[in-house]
């Protein structure tokens, strides 16, 4: 069942006060869709703030000019949370909010989840997934068509930037023509193309670079169709980056004809590694990542796994294979 966006209109204004959330390290998906949910529930006179696990990332601050996206680590008063309808968007795993779950009642009736990843089940109530869109900046964008709220230029730009940023710059499988549609409304708000994209992927500083020498120094390539790299936390910090300047590396493994699916393993902590999973075409690594407890798309997903980056490279690349072998 796919969610609908006039239950998720219903359901929304039927409350007064919201918190606004998304998964942690945000990504410009995340941050737009929250910047343009929290701009359309003002326009209805709503109490609305957004509070996330962890501050927006440096390099996406341009789309919050306003500093609006408040977080946990720097919040003083956690009153403020009490009594707030928590909508967390771009992510449906609780386990990604962090300290907020703490927040969400059992029976989950404080809760609304808007999401496009693959593999949820859409209640109308709390799960509102709508798995067929390429971003969730799409979604709010729709509700807010629909709502009769019109963006301002700072949130036209944040959901134009989402859309850039989970659509591949519009080369991914679930961009449609509407997806067209949607960014060329919101590019009459003022919105400089070149701009965004410029700041979303090309200011990045020169030790990304050397990251990525080191990250392609250990490449391993299995079968011929499977590549992968990894990185530890140590070489990360070293450079004085963060984990997310390593945001879209993984996608160039696949850019090889031959090359099917495409893994960066990050070490986050001694015993707890990341996998970021990415596949060509009609090629669904879900599986693999489901195993641990992850999630995602069909051909960008990923999961952590509670073990140190060498054992969880050993236990997964088998998992990997296994899904090439079933397509
Ligand atoms: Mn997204």
């Amino acid at each position: 069942m796919t969610g609908s966006i006039d239950l998720l209109l219903k359901r929304l204004l039927g409350e007064e006060k919201f918190l606004l959330t998304t998964h942690r390290t945000p990504d410009p998906d995340g941050l737009g869709a929250e910047l343009g949910l929290l701009h359309f529930l003002k326009s209805k006179g709503k109490d609305a703030l957004i509070m996330n696990s962890e501050p927006v990332p440096v390099k996406m601050r341009f789309l919050d000019p306003e500093n609006q996206a408040s977080d946990m680590k720097s919040l003083k008063d956690r009153a403020i949370i009490d009594g707030r309808l928590i909508v967390c968007v771009d992510n449906s795993d609780l386990k990604r909010i962090d300290d907020l779950q703490a927040y969400v009642r059992e029976d989950q009736s404080n809760l609304v989840i808007i999401d496009h990843h693959d593999g949820m089940h859409a209640d109308n109530q709390v799960m509102f997934a709508f798995p067929t869109t390429g971003s969730s900046c799409e979604i709010v964008y729709e509700l807010m068509t629909l709502g009769g709220v019109e963006p301002t230029e700072p949130v036209a730009r944040s959901l134009y930037a989402g859309i850039v940023s989970d659509t591949g710059n519009f080369k991914y499988k679930k961009t449609n023509s509407r997806t067209h549609e949607i960014a060329a409304h919101l590019m009459r708000f003022g919105i400089n193309p070149a701009e965004v994209a410029e700041r979303l992927f090309e200011n990045s500083p020169l030790a990304r670079l050397l990251l990525k020498k080191k990250l392609y120094a250990g490449m391993v390539i299995e079968q011929g169709r499977l590549a992968y790299f990894k990185i530890r936390k140590s070489d990360v910090i070293e450079l004085g980056l963060s984990l997310d300047d390593l945001d879209g590396v993984v996608n160039e493994l696949i850019e090889s004809d031959d090359i099917q699916a495409g893994i960066l393993f990050t070490e986050r902590e001694a015993q707890q590694t990341k996998v970021s999973v990415r596949s060509r075409g009609s090629i669904s690594m879900l599986a693999s990542v489901v195993k641990y407890g992850g999630g995602g798309h069909k051909n960008a997903c990923g999961a952590t796994i509670p073990m140190d980056l060498e054992t969880a490279i050993a236990d997964f690349i088998p998992e990997a294979l296994r899904c090439l072998d079933s397509v």
